[in-house]
């Protein structure tokens, strides 16, 4: 049987070592050692030129850039959950499949999203800057007092698999769970989770002392927290972002941060990353972390899995274990 010729596989950004070399074993595989992110030209160029594309989240490939794509480019298998920066409507009409590496980024999110909702109710990050600046003078019965966690209860916004692992971390911290989700969840889910499900968004945030936004980015998703929805939470409440800048009015939440309108904010993601409003980095009470959720050495090794997994099959003929289906656009 004649071999096959390997599919040219372009990556966009430097991918862990054994990911690495394992898709040059199996592939024609162009690296990006530098780590240097692709210009639009690039992109253009990589999409023009390659069988296989392998974004992550800092590549927009938008109609322009699909619609440039060459003959070749049947397959963009992102690295990463989140698809909003691939124009799925685009690549539909150009008959290229998208698979993207969902599962394998849950835990490591939730774990963050707690880490944050810890680090905004107990100024963790305003308690070591102090310690290092070299002002401590020592305990204080009134000094850096936080609020505590048990007893509380947690408004999720996307209940999904990330909103579902985050449940099941807080609960264990004695916070009640609540929920708003574009359907409801399995029965068993809300059970085992004693959760509490609302159909509006509005009446949950106006009543929750904590919120996480769990959800993707999608049109319909984008500023759902608008100014008008900010503006009912609660004033000592706690907002945590670990899922995409988009889904809040950064501006707005910056504002009510400013005058005191909100308790604390822990933000990993941003509208416009990599810049960040600067007036948030001027605030003590929000913490703020470099779209760092889903970073783990385990994770980016399962994700690399995840699209060399999905490069194969599609090179087999068959549909990838991980093609974003319709329903997700
Ligand atoms: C990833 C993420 O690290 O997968 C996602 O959707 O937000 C991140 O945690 C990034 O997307 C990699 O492309």
């Amino acid at each position: 049987m004649p071999e096959r010729k390997k599919p040219l596989v372009i990556v966009t950004r430097k991918l862990p070592d054994a990911i690495e070399t394992r898709m040059m074993e199996l592939f024609d595989t162009r690296l990006n050692l530098d780590d240097e992110p692709m210009s639009r030209d690039q992109l253009i160029a990589a999409a023009a030129e390659a069988d296989v594309l392998v974004p992550t989240v800092t590549d927009t490939l938008d109609a322009g850039v699909i619609e440039a794509a060459g003959p070749r480019l049947k397959l963009i298998a992102s690295f990463g959950t989140g698809i909003d920066h691939i124009d799925l409507r685009s690549a539909k009409a150009r008959n290229i499949t998208v698979t993207n590496t969902p599962g394998v980024l849950t835990e490591d999110t939730a774990d963050m999203t707690m880490a944050l909702i810890l680090a905004a109710a107990r100024r963790l990050v305003e308690g070591e800057r102090l310690v290092r600046s070299g002002d401590w003078t020592g305990w204080g019965p009134t000094s850096m007092l936080g609020h505590r966690l048990s007893g509380k209860r947690l408004g999720i916004i996307g209940m999904g698999r990330i909103g579902q692992a985050v449940a099941r971390r807080a609960r264990g911290f004695g916070l009640s769970i609540h929920y708003h989700n574009r359907r409801r969840v399995h029965p068993e889910v809300e059970s085992e989770l004693e959760a509490t499900y609302w159909e509006s968004l509005d009446q949950m945030l106006a009543r929750m002392d904590i919120i996480s936004t769990n959800c993707p980015h999608t049109p319909a998703t984008y500023h759902l927290l608008s100014a008008r929805r900010l503006a009912l939470l609660r004033r000592e409440a706690i907002l945590v972002n670990t899922s995409r800048g988009e889904v809040i009015d950064e501006t707005a939440l910056t504002k009510m941060l400013q005058r005191g309108e909100l308790g604390a904010a822990g933000l990993d993601v941003f509208e416009h990353e990599p810049a960040v409003n600067p007036k948030l980095l001027k605030l003590p009470n929000v913490v703020l972390l470099p779209h760092m959720g889903s970073a783990t050495l385990e994770g980016r090794l399962d994700m690399g899995q995840k699209v060399i997994v999905n490069i194969r099959t599609f090179a087999d003929g068959h549909t990838p274990p991980d093609r974003v289906l319709e329903t997700e656009f």
